[in-house]
């Protein structure tokens, strides 16, 4: 049968519009593609949650392609290293507490894992705002409002369209985009000693690790902040090229939000 470019066309169209309808109120909208959303958004999905995910740029995977300083390779502690085999991705022990992940491999399978897991995704989409309305007299985060990547870069004047979504998870990395949007716009106060965005700190991994962790949590009602987010938000230190506590904060934010959506 000869190939009509029409029907190439239909196919595109109505296969990205089912995606997009069935995002339309979600249990649980994700910001950012890198190893903490990507986990996070796996863990949900597995456990059947209406999962989205929204990354500005084409590629997912944010900031692990390039381990350290472009040389490919991702430090992992054991603690995590599951986060890695779980999925398939190849981790050998350097030495102690430390094991290697080659980063590509690392990268591109916790990307697929997200995709096959149920995951939608939605790259090349960026989030610029929050809904927020009053729900038994909490103010809470209650969608997001979304814009094509290209429209974004452009500066072309194009008004976005807005997902409803039970959770947010902000995991924009150590730009903390959405947080501040939120925190610019509204007078709101978040769950940090301040009431405001914290801030990130200069380099001390160990504490940093730990931290990242600890610092996943619900910061203002319905809006999680994980990843570099997590420890921007609460004024903890960076970590260099060691990605445990990536992974394992998208695991935490994953447990934490399906509890509440179990009810
Ligand atoms: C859509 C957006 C938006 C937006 C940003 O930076 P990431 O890799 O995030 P994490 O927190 O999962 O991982 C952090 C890690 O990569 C890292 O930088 C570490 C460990 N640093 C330590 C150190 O000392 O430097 O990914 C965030 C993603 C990126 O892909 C962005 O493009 C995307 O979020 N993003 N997507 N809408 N408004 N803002
Ligand atoms: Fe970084």
């Amino acid at each position: 049968m000869p190939l009509d470019e029409r029907i190439i066309t239909e196919a595109i169209v109505d296969g990205y519009f089912a995606k997009f309808k069935s995002s339309l109120e979600l249990d649980v909208a994700i910001v950012g593609g890198g190893p903490s959303g990507l986990t996070a958004a796996r863990l949900l999905a597995t456990e059947g949650f209406n999962v989205a995910l929204f990354e500005r740029k084409l590629s997912l995977g944010g900031g692990m392609w390039g381990g350290g300083m472009t040389y490919n390779v991702i430090v992992v502690q054991e603690e995590s290293a599951h986060l890695l085999t779980d999925v398939g991705i190849p981790v050998a022990r350097y030495k102690d507490n430390y094991f290697t992940a080659d980063a590509v491999a690392a990268t591109t399978t916790l990307a697929s894992a997200a995709c096959l897991a149920g995951v939608k995704v939605f790259n090349c989409m960026s989030v610029e705002d929050v809904v927020l309305r009053e729900v038994n007299g909490i103010k809470r985060v209650t969608g997001i409002v979304i814009n094509s990547s290209p429209v974004e870069m452009a500066g072309l004047h194009v008004d976005p369209v807005v997902l409803g979504s039970k959770f947010l998870i902000e995991a924009t990395g150590h730009a903390t985009e959405v947080l501040h949007t939120l925190v610019r716009k509204n007078d709101v106060k978040l769950n940090t000693p301040s009431g405001g965005i914290e801030g990130e700190q200069s380099m001390w991994a160990d504490v940093a690790e730990t931290n990242t962790v600890k610092n996943t949590r619900e910061i203002f009602p319905g809006l999680y902040v994980a990843g570099m987010a997590a420890n921007a938000s609460f004024g903890s230190y960076r970590m260099g090229p060691i990605f445990g506590g990536m992974l394992l904060s998208g695991e935490k934010v994953a447990a934490d939000i399906a509890a509440k959506l179990r009810g």
